[in-house]
């Protein structure tokens, strides 16, 4: 993939046309999810993970775990679009017998681990982290945790470990979409003060435009923050960025477009079904 030509404000928006197509079809829940971190994704994979399409397992790459697994269909959309396989896998997202199952999957190219079940990326990234400093290899490790995840003790824990081993070779974008499935985090469990409960786990933190590709990409290129400190990106974004009647609403987590749906979304954003 030649990262200095990638538009990803073009791949941003290829990938939500794609989630809601992919939802569509599969009349599959998360939709809102996706389009919260699909300015995430389009920055990271346009230019800041050193992965390439042809060669999945290079030892050497970066890793990328998308914690919250449940936003499958924005992986996968962003996966085919940069090359790691065929856009025409896409069709068969959720379906039975597709190898895209409903949440990611390790086996198709490009993911790294399985994931959908909350609260576990970070600790695995933590591995992964600690053993790219142990050998010494430069091998960087970004995870992108939801908002809701970070209701899980096993992330926290996590913070804890990658504080204490002093793992600047981490950076955790949280999508901090303030939306999880039954309600706003602010009133389901309170996040806040959250940028200093990170750097009270010895991590550096900022806090980002989620949907800003500037301010995204200014602060991935330039972490680890600090040395010796894991870096976290608190990415405000908003649940269902990009669909004017799923911005900010709840019921998009589990709701699927129906083919009324899709056609408004896709007329919104300028693109035929
Ligand atoms: C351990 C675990 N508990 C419950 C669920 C069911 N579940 C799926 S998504 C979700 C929360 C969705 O909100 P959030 O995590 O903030 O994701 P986002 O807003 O980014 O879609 C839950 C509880 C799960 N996947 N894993
Ligand atoms: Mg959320």
């Amino acid at each position: 993939m030649s990262k200095a030509s990638v538009d990803t404000l073009s791949l941003a928006g290829k990938i939500r046309v794609h989630a809601l197509k992919m939802t569509n079809r599969a009349h599959s829940s998360h939709i809102g999810g996706c389009l919260s971190a699909a300015d995430i994704l389009a920055v990271l994979y346009g230019g800041i993970l050193n992965v390439e399409p042809g060669s999945p397992e290079n030892p050497l790459r970066d890793r990328f775990i998308l914690s919250k697994g449940h936003a499958a269909a924005a992986i996968y959309a962003t996966l085919a679009e940069c090359g790691f396989f065929p856009v025409e896998w896409l069709d068969t997202f959720y379906l039975d017998g597709s190898r895209l199952s409903g949440h990611v999957t390790r086996g198709i190219p490009g993911v790294e681990v399985s994931s959908g079940s909350l609260g576990h990326g970070l600790p695995i990234s933590c591995g992964m982290s600690l053993a790219a400093k142990r050998d010494n290899n430069g091998c960087r490790v970004f995870a992108l945790l939801s908002d809701g995840e970070c209701d899980e003790g096993s992330t926290w824990e996590a913070a804890l470990f990658a504080g204490h081993h002093r793992l600047d070779n981490l950076t955790a974008i949280i999508d901090y979409n303030k939306i999880q499935s039954f309600g706003m985090v602010k009133e389901v469990l309170d996040l806040e003060p959250f940028a200093e409960k990170w750097r009270a786990f010895g991590w550096s933190a900022r806090e980002v435009d989620g949907h800003s590709h500037g301010q995204i990409r200014q602060a991935l290129s330039e972490a680890p923050f600090e040395k010796d400190k894991p870096s976290c990106i608190i990415a405000h974004t908003v649940k269902g960025k990009g669909v004017s009647f799923m911005e900010n609403r709840l019921e998009w987590h589990y709701f699927y477009p129906s083919d009324e749906d899709l056609e408004k979304a896709l007329a919104e954003m300028g693109v035929t079904a």
